[in-house]
């Protein structure tokens, strides 16, 4: 339990430390108003039974001066008013407690969404490679519901609990015996519960959390690849495999709900058992009834007041049990990434704002005794490659598949970092000028990654569709030749183009990814098999619109076929890690 505090304590930010405080204050004042609610039954019974012994009570004093009336009776009915009056105040009052609580934890919980939201987009790209897309949206979603779960757990149970302890309290100063003998059946209950109960519900929430990612996992994979689903007839594998994992999901959340369910009907045997228990054995040694009935009462109205109370606790202390896994996995994730951050300042230079200017790019970037592997592997997949791309020139990448092309390109692109050596734009690294360099270069890879936007959005990529403009959307699409296309679309450049750009061809998207890089008017632009994927003519006609920025654009081209580079000025094989120039 320390455990979840500390991780929260380090989670949450001041402002809700300090929204926190008031919140626990809010419970308190409740607490008070519950408190004054169960005190007054006594002094109604005690003036309803005998108005002799009411009349020798302080309170009554005092009602009598407030209320200076001779029938006895209009004096019942004002204490039967000013009682309900007090249980209208108290449970409005509570009404607008808990609207607060749910403001609290839902603004929170979108505060720490978006934290990690933002955590993950500014991690550097090599990050990614290593992290399947599940599993981010399950932290960002599932993990921080129910962390927030764990929160409203705990303020929840900071309310119940005041209520608890401070009404136990009273009812102990009332009766002892009473309470001791009903606070002890329910001591060792609690106890049988933590105990049993902790253990198996943290077990079941792992297993929650674990299936939660399987079934995103799933419905992910199915859906991503539907047309290869389709044609090799494995709709039943991603089926089974969908019903496996959310029978996993299934087991852990309805032995958890079945769980949490138990309590309940035990704690009202137990409370009711020893209540009456207690209560014959006070009748058996002769207690006063004048004494006993008001008491009694009051016990009465107290348990009914307390034992959902009980039963809240216990669902409390489950809930945090089962969705503490939520808690670490973000503790870690956020620890993990103040490490990063910490690690690496060029890191914060890749922090994206959309406004910077962009590096100057005048002669050349040079390659110096540049060597890369990925995280996960010894393998170099570049050794101390050393290499200059003159600034207008266009130089071509060839070598067989899996030499490095890509991994060579991306490092210009800056998304990953070379292990040793550097990259510089004149004399500028751009590791260390990641957000600027990413306004100098373009990038057009083998399959561009189409939004479920229109064609207009997807070229210019990441801006608001009221700043959108329009002109030169048109402009970058007639260099991408794709005005003919545009044409005969029924709704031109706001035509929708579907998830993943699904209602175009092939050729078409890779078309509007040469349109997007060409919108932002980069310096360089880097293709990466941008026209693999082409027919011979298509792929002809875009090579011309990509030869005609020679000599007015750098032009870092990766291609397998010879024609696509046939007007490259540079060309470098890469083969053994190494580059090695052949034109
Ligand atoms: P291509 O596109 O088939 O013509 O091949 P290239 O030349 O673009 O190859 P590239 O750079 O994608 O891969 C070079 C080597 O690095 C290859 O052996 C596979 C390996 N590799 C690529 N991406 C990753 C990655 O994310 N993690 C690890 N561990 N290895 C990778
Ligand atoms: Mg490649």
């Amino acid at each position: 339990m320390f455990n979840v505090f500390k991780k929260l304590n380090y989670i949450i930010d001041r402002r809700m430390k300090l929204e926190t405080v008031g919140i626990l204050l809010m419970v308190m004042l409740g607490t008070g108003l519950e408190l004054l609610g169960i005190a007054s039954i006594k002094p109604l019974i005690v003036g309803i039974m005998s108005e002799e012994n009411a009349r020798r009570q302080h309170w009554f004093k005092v009602l009598t001066a407030v209320f200076p009336v001779s029938d006895y009776k209009i004096l019942v009915i004002i204490m039967l008013a000013g009682l309900s009056l007090i249980f209208i105040v108290k449970n409005v009052y509570l009404l607008y407690m808990y609207r607060c609580q749910n403001r609290f934890l839902y603004d929170n919980l979108r505060k720490v969404s978006l934290k990690m939201m933002r955590s993950y987009l500014n991690r550097p790209y090599s990050f990614f490679l290593e992290k399947s897309s599940s599993e981010l949206l399950r932290n960002i979603d599932k993990d921080t519901s129910d962390l927030f779960g764990v929160i409203r757990s705990l303020v929840m149970l900071a309310t119940e609990g005041c209520v608890v302890v401070a009404l136990v309290a009273y009812l102990f100063i009332q009766d002892k015996s009473i309470t001791i003998a009903v606070g002890f059946m329910l001591m060792i209950f609690a106890i049988i519960i933590v105990k049993v109960y902790r253990v198996k519900l943290l077990k079941m929430g792992q297993q929650n959390l674990y299936y939660e990612s399987q079934v995103y996992k799933w419905v992910q994979q199915a859906f991503g690849g539907i047309k290869e689903v389709k044609v090799m007839n494995k709709e039943d594998f991603f089926y089974q495999s969908y019903d496996k994992a959310f029978q996993g999901r299934v087991r852990s959340e309805y032995t958890y709900h079945t769980m949490t369910s138990i309590p309940k009907p035990m704690i009202e045997a137990v409370v009711i058992t020893a209540l009456l228990g207690a209560a014959g054995i006070k009748i058996m040694h002769g207690t006063h009834m004048e004494y006993f009935v008001p008491v009694f009462s009051q016990f009465m109205v107290a348990a009914y007041r307390l034992l959902p109370s009980f039963n809240r606790l216990t669902e409390y202390i489950g809930a945090i049990s089962y969705q503490k896994p939520a808690v670490d996995a973000i503790y870690n994730i956020l620890k993990e990434m103040e490490a990063a951050d910490a690690a690496g300042a060029a890191d914060a230079a890749g922090v994206s704002t959309p406004n910077a200017a962009p590096l100057p790019f005048e002669q050349a970037i040079h390659v110096r005794d540049l060597t890369f592997h990925y995280e996960n592997s010894d393998r170099e997949v570049l050794r101390n490659v050393e290499l200059d791309i003159e600034k207008n020139t266009s130089v071509a990448f060839i070598g067989s598949s899996g030499a490095g092309k890509t991994t060579l390109a991306d490092l210009i692109l800056g998304v990953l970092k070379p292990v040793s050596g550097k990259i510089l734009a004149d004399d500028m690294d751009i590791q260390e000028n990641l957000n600027r360099w990413h306004h100098t270069i373009g990038y057009i890879p083998q399959n561009i990654y189409l939004m479920d936007d229109t064609i207009a959005a997807n070229v210019a990529f990441g801006v608001p569709a009221d700043e959108i403009d329009h002109e030169k959307v048109k402009r970058a699409l007639a260099r991408a030749q794709m005005t003919d296309a545009i044409a005969q679309m029924p709704d031109g450049i706001m035509t929708q183009v579907g998830e993943r750009g699904v209602r175009l061809s092939g050729g078409q998207r890779q078309r509007i990814g040469i349109a997007r890089a060409l919108y932002t008017e980069p310096e360089i632009l880097v293709l990466d098999e941008a026209t693999s994927a082409l027919d011979n003519e298509t792929e002809t006609a875009v090579m011309e619109s990509i030869d005609a920025l020679h000599g007015e654009m750098t032009l870092i081209i990766i291609a397998h076929r010879l024609s696509t580079i046939r007007n490259c000025d540079v060309v470098y094989k890469i083969e053994n890690a190494k580059a090695v120039r052949t034109r």
